[in-house]
This record gives structure tokens, sequence and C-alpha cells, in this order.
């Protein structure tokens, strides 16, 4: 195997002016503290087993979710390399029912769910961060209404997923970029510049267990996705993880469609706006697809509290234009 010549994240955002109203030396710092505390989580994980980690820590969540262990480690990691890089003003996380404060002089905000899937790590399948920063437009203690923002204004979202290796992928709003953690170097490089979603796909990613609690929209959608073409052949493939970022991920690089609608037991969805939802569908759009809570893009919503939940139904072009055909 050769070694491929590759740039590497902290040059590629130096060198990428596409930060809008946010300085590139502020979204750089930003960036390397994600890429330190994502090392430090991908370490943890991979030595799972082999370090107490595993398992339920013996609390709940603001949502009343069994909180892993590794959830508040990557907690605490992210609220430490954001503290040190110093622009960050306060997070909202999934771990925390109220906001924490970092520093007063911060220009941005940092919305996360630190582990998104934990629930997963114990059986050895992919998890992972997902992140969304907002410029500030004033300093000071930070209030918890200034989370209370539309998806659109969002300056750079993205997620780190823990998979078979460990991908770094961000978007500033102007292009999607992956980069691979090189274990042997200890830096992430570009792997995967300009991403762009195919228009069509064949994948849906839909939790089954769910179809007789969805609306009728839904359910048909997903029944018609079963149809067989004339060759009595399947037109669709089904697949899900229970872990967003790597059904996600899959989706944006092969064509596919994930859906988390409103059920009867989360009437309101069962992913986190600012957190969750958010940061896929700026991700999702400037990968060329398309995210929504249900006919309407998803990005309009503005939020009216941090832990605010949402329908989502995201992915390639021509299959959002199907599914929204029977959401009407
Ligand atoms: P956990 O972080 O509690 O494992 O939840 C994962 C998640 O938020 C998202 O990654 C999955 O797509 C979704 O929940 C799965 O939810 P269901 O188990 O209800 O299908």
């Amino acid at each position: 195997m050769t070694q491929q010549k590759l740039t590497i994240l902290d040059k590629f955002i130096t060198e990428k002016p596409e930060f809008h109203s946010a300085k590139p030396n502020e979204i750089c710092s930003i960036l390397k503290a994600v890429e330190e505390a994502s090392k430090a989580i991908h370490e943890t994980i991979n030595r799972a087993g082999l370090v107490d980690i595993l398992g339920a820590a013996g609390s709940e969540n603001v949502q009343g979710e069994q909180v892993q262990k590794m959830d508040l480690y990557a907690n605490d990691r992210f609220i430490e390399s954001l503290k040190k890089c110093g622009h960050i003003a306060a997070i909202a996380s999934e771990e925390n029912e109220e906001i924490i404060q970092l520093n007063t002089t911060g220009e941005y905000l940092f919305a996360t769910d630190p582990l998104d899937g934990s629930s997963n790590i114990d059986v050895n399948i992919s998890v992972g961060t997902i992140f969304s920063v907002f410029k500030r437009d004033k300093t000071g203690e930070t209030s918890a209404d200034e989370f209370n923002r539309f998806g659109h204004e969002q300056i750079l979202a993205g997620y780190v997923l823990y998979g078979t290796s460990t991908i770094l992928v961000y978007t500033c709003g102007s292009g999607v970029h992956a980069f691979t953690f090189d274990t042997k170097t200890d830096v992430f490089a570009l792997t995967n510049p300009s991403i762009k979603t195919p228009e069509n796909g064949s994948i849906i990613s839909f939790n089954e267990g769910n179809f007789n609690t969805v609306n009728k929209g839904v359910q048909s959608y997903i029944t018609y996705c079963k149809e067989l073409n004339k060759e009595g052949k399947r037109t669709h493939t089904g697949r899900f993880m229970g872990s967003l970022v790597a059904d996600f991920h899959r989706n944006m690089l092969k064509g596919g469609m994930f859906i988390y609608p409103a059920t009867a037991d989360a009437p309101e969805g069962r992913l986190r706006l600012l957190y969750e939802c958010n940061p896929i569908a700026m991700l999702a759009e400037q990968a060329g697809g398309k995210a929504t809570y249900g006919t309407q893009r998803l990005l309009d919503i503005k939020a009216q509290h941090i832990h605010q939940r949402t329908p989502l139904f995201t992915g390639s072009k021509n299959m959002m234009k199907k599914v929204l055909q029977f959401l009407k």
C-alpha cells in the first residue's frame, strides 16, 4: 500500500476562504477544537471493552434517555476543547439540560450531540458527533434564547463519524468536505472534497418498527418503496442502523433517503432540531440534496428551545421530490 499525499484539515481551512460572516482564523480554531475532542473520543471508542467505558452511566438525560458512559466522556472532551479555543460563548449539548457558559467574549454558539447513537457502542456499531455553529450578535453572558435561531443562519455544521475509520465532515456554506483521521500521522487528511450526493438513490432508511404509528402519507411512501418493478425485482433497499450519522453519511455518498417522521410515541419527531437535524440538513443541502420536516424546508424552522424535536426527511433530490408527493 502506498501512502497518499493528502491535504490536512488545518491547511485546507486556512487556504479556503469560504466563511462568509465568520473570520477564517476563528473557524479554524473551532474546527481544531472539534478535531482535538474527536481524536480523544476516537481513541477511547477504539479501546471500548479494554477500558471501563461501555454501558450505561446510571442516569437519564433531559430527554429521559439512558446516558451511556461514553456520552459523558464525549461531552466532557468537547466542553474542555471548546473552552480552550476561546471563541465559543456557550454550548447547547444533548447531555445538559441548560446551556453551558464558556467565554463571555466568545463570538460563536456551539450546539452538539457529542455522541449520537451511543447505545450502539456496546455492539461495536458506528456512532457520531454532530455539531452546529451560529455567530452571535453580542458579547457577554449567553442566554439560552440566543440559540433560538433559524437553521439557515448556521455558519458551520458537521459531524465526526467513528466508523471503520474516523471521518470529519463539515460545511461552511460552500460545499461539503470529508477528512479521514490518519492514526499514523495523527492528522485529519482530505479524502473527499466537495461531496455531491447522487440525485437519485435506492436506499431507504426508516425504522420499520414505527410503520403502524406514522401518518398515512409516510406509510404510502414506504409501501411504494417496496413495490417491485416489471421484472419482479425490488426497486429500493432498506438500511437503518439507528445511528443517524452513519445512516446519513452512507446515503449522502451512495444516494438515499433518511426518514424519521412524527410517530405515536414521538408526535414531534424523535430527533433534535439544534444539534441533530439542523447540521444534517445544512450538509444535505450543501451536498445537493434536500431536507424537510414534512413538506417544508427544515432550515426555515426557528428554534423555540434548545432541546426541541422535529421530524426529519432528508436525502437525494429526486427521492425527496417523490416523498413530498405522498406527504401533501
Ligand atoms: P441514541 O443516541 O439514544 O442511540 O439515539 C440515536 C438516534 O438519535 C439517531 O442516531 C437514530 O437515527 C435514532 O435515534 C434512532 O431512534 P429509534 O431507535 O427510535 O429508531
